[in-house]
């Protein structure tokens, strides 16, 4: 079944956001090949990787915008919300490559997307839907609209076909575990080394989306903790922990800054940074147990 056919059912006006981006995300795909290569200098390499970034942006910025159907438009790209002219009231959230450092090294990347009925500076528990698109070897969409996960593959036709319906997050030991551990916080340092203890295996690829989208698959916990010196994190809470956080929630995990749900929490700027705990529920209760025990 076709990604059209999969949303037939829903509220059309969104189901068209994410036809609309899924479609700019086809593009997206095929641009690293034809604007990467895989070759070349480190330094000019550098270059590329951002102007990877930005044209993505642009890519979506610009398609969204001719729509006429999203009103609100944030951006990890851009310094403020953009205001587009649009009767509908849906907000969208994106950060157009996540993980971009890696890909000269040919390693996942992906687009995050969450989606709003009104104001994008609203607490991630009111979003109508978030949707990833993970560029590895394959290329894979996951959506929710409140109503299941469920993922589809790019095939040889250029079309998104359904994979998988009503993803749940299984059970497992792996920890995916950002930040330096030289400067971690006690209280972080602590359920770091009970996973460790507990037999939990290290699996961290360094691009957000494609640890999370691990986790979904196999369990367990990606986290990018508070650290010493910035005890806010680094992972931003509209553009990343939000919309993989509902995805997780969704599909039967929970998310954590450490002492409350992720999803709860009503956010002051658009760039406003989050420590992350994202994954089973297990995981979680456990991370927030040993902060309060602190
Ligand atoms: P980006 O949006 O600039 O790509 O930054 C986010 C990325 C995440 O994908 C990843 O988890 C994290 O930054 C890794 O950061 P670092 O390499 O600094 O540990
Ligand atoms: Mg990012």
């Amino acid at each position: 079944m076709r990604l059209k056919e999969h949303l037939k059912n829903g509220d059309m006006e969104i189901a068209q956001v994410v036809l609309r981006i899924a479609k700019v995300t086809k593009t997206i795909s095929r641009g690293f090949a034809t604007r990467q290569g895989i070759s070349d200098s480190s330094n000019i390499y550098g270059e590329q990787q951002l102007a990877m970034d930005k044209w993505a942006d642009e890519l979506i910025l610009s398609d969204l915008k001719a729509s006429g159907l999203v009103r609100f438009f944030a951006s990890e790209e851009q310094p403020d919300i953009l205001k587009f002219d649009s009767s509908s009231d849906i907000g969208v959230t994106i950060d157009p490559l996540d993980g971009s450092s890696l890909i000269g090294v040919n390693l996942a990347v992906g687009t995050i997307v969450g989606i709003y009925r009104g104001d994008v500076l609203s607490p991630g528990s009111e979003m109508v839907g978030a949707m990833y698109v993970l560029y590895g070897p394959l290329t894979t969409l996951n959506y929710c609209l409140g109503e299941g996960v469920h993922e589809f593959l790019l095939n040889e036709h250029d079309e998104f076909v359904l994979q998988a319906e009503n993803l749940t997050i299984p059970d497992s030991k792996i920890y995916a575990p950002g930040a330096l551990r030289r400067d971690y916080l006690p209280f972080h340092k602590r359920y770091i080394e009970t996973l460790e203890d507990d037999g939990y295996k290290l699996r961290y690829s360094g691009s957000f989306v494609a640890d999370v989208h691990q986790i979904l698959h196999k369990g367990g916990i990606f986290t990018y903790p508070g650290f010493k010196g910035r005890e806010e994190g680094k992972l931003r809470l509209l553009f990343e922990a939000n919309p993989m956080g509902y995805i997780i929630t969704e599909a039967g995990g929970a998310t954590s800054d450490s002492q409350q749900s992720i999803l709860s929490i009503k956010p002051e700027s658009i760039s406003q940074r989050v420590p992350v705990y994202i994954g089973g529920r297990r995981e979680i209760e456990l991370i927030e147990k040993i902060r309060k025990g602190e």
